[in-house]
């Protein structure tokens, strides 16, 4: 796959930063936008001013990542408040709070992080439950093949293939960087597709339900390739 797939705005291809190079908003102004001395955990809220195109998206910090988001504010979650559905093509729906998902086994897993823009994290730990244990845990029903996902911010969507969703690479993550994943970083909880491009890695996780078929995420809605994998991923998950 191309290594920078763009979204499409009006049938014409154009990337989220070049949008926000055509509203004036580029990161030389931004760098002197007084929120920032406020620090990067006050970013998305405050960023609300610039979602001009409802695209959030802007510097890297220190440790590399840019922080993303498709809404300009998202409310906070924490152990008091979080809850994950599980559903769809099931036989067991649950819902799951923060302390429910930190007593399952957990898994860490250390890979690059890539995003279509070209900016990378190599060898960034992540940590947290296999979404295959969920799965299996809730009984996927015959007809189920895939996998929606869906956030609290309540914009964004990712989807993947029962096969991809099985892999031992893919978590619903509790931690990032050997940390608990910031509200900024999609916190308390986000998935973690390791082999595929960080936009399949959905933030503020809130819901994951089994369908039929795959049914597109937001920014394949907007032109970005449904399989998300990295060059060199191995696809089949030997591993697994
Ligand atoms: N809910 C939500 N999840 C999202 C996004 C988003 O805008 N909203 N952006 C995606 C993209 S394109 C990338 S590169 C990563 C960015 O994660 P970060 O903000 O933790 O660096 O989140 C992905 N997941
Ligand atoms: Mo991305």
């Amino acid at each position: 796959m191309a290594k920078k797939p763009r979204q499409r705005v009006e049938g014409a291809p154009v990337g989220r930063r070049a949008v926000l190079g055509m509203l004036g908003v580029g990161a030389a102004g931004l760098a002197t936008a007084p929120y920032l001395q406020r620090g990067w955990e006050g970013f998305l809220g405050a960023a609300s001013q610039f979602d001009v195109t409802g695209l959030t998206g802007l510097l890297p910090n220190p440790g590399g990542f840019r922080y993303y988001s498709v809404v300009g504010s998202v409310p906070h979650k924490d152990a008091t408040n979080y809850e994950l559905r599980v559903g769809g093509l099931v036989d067991r729906p649950k819902t799951y709070t923060l302390d429910d998902l930190r007593a399952l086994p957990q898994t860490r897993i250390v890979h690059d992080v890539l995003c279509t823009d070209g900016w990378r994290v190599n060898k960034t730990p992540f940590e947290g439950v296999r979404l295959a244990d969920l799965l299996d845990a809730a009984g996927v029903r015959a007809p189920g093949a895939a996998v929606r996902f869906t956030c609290f911010d309540g914009a964004y969507t990712e989807s993947l293939t029962l096969e991809q969703a099985r892999r031992s690479d893919v978590l619903v993550a509790l931690n990032m960087q050997d940390k608990p994943i910031t509200h900024a970083h999609g916190g308390p909880v986000r998935l973690y597709v390791a082999p595929m491009y960080f936009y399949k890695s959905a933030k503020w996780l809130s819901g994951i339900s089994v369908t039929d078929t795959v049914v597109p995420g937001y920014w394949e809605e907007r032109g970005y390739a449904v399989d998300g994998w990295l060059d060199g991923a191995d696809r089949h998950d030997a591993a697994a």
